[in-house]
């Protein structure tokens, strides 16, 4: 059966010294340390990432977030919400369609350039359930190779109905934290790409994508 797409609901935040205490506090288990290398591709004219389409590999695999309606975007601000495929029959239609070429037989076929490639160690931490709740609350803390930070609180839904209540628990979660910041925080792509790539990310800031 197919997996139906989910919709990531999140919040990243600077992490403090204090974070992991907190997050004990708060009855957190460490539930996985990963490293992954992700490596991200657009078009020579950056079509995917000037309408808010991140393709990604990650290790071996395709995903690709982009916002939850054609045209929208994934609610610019502290908290954002993007689908995520990772099916690659569903992102080679949905890249098709952004770039305006017919479906190629696979990913690579696009002719697609890599604007960013880092290693990230992640350590994830589960949220114990409250009473008569069933949404599951994660929290990442990364540390990209290129030498940044970030932490993030994110849930997933699978409806648009959902989507209200998952961005105040997402909120709420933060300030129990004690991370809350009415102001976005950026994330390891734009920060690679401010130091990396500064004519790419002055494109997207100019488009307001980021
Ligand atoms: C840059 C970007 C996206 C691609 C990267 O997504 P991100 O959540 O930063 O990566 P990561 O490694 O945490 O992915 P996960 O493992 O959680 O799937 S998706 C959207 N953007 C743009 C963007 C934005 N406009 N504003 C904010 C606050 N973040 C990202």
């Amino acid at each position: 059966a197919q997996i139906p797409a989910s919709i990531e609901v999140e919040r990243k935040f600077v992490p403090g010294p204090d974070v992991e205490k907190k997050l004990c506090t708060l009855g957190a288990v460490l539930l996985e340390e990963v490293t992954f290398r992700d490596s991200y591709y657009d078009s020579p004219d950056l079509l995917l990432t000037l309408n808010d389409n991140w393709l990604r590999r990650r290790q071996d695999s395709w995903e690709l977030k982009h916002p939850p309606q054609k045209g929208a975007r994934g609610l610019k601000g502290a908290a954002t919400q993007y689908m995520e495929l990772t099916s690659e029959d569903d992102i080679i239609c949905r890249v098709s369609e952004e770039l305006g070429v017919p479906c190629p037989i696979n990913i690579e076929s696009f002719g697609l350039n890599e604007f960013a490639s880092f290693v990230t160690r992640r350590r994830r931490f589960l949220l114990p359930l409250a009473e008569h709740s069933n949404t599951k609350v994660v929290v990442d803390l990364d540390e990209a190779d290129f030498g940044f930070a970030v932490g993030e609180v994110e849930v997933l839904v699978k409806t648009q109905e959902e989507i209200e209540s998952a961005f105040q628990k997402v909120e709420e979660i933060c300030r129990q934290l004690g991370v809350f910041r009415e102001t976005p925080v950026q994330g390891k792509v734009s920060t690679f790409l401010q130091m990396n790539r500064a004519d790419h990310f002055r494109k997207l800031v100019e488009a307001h994508v980021i």
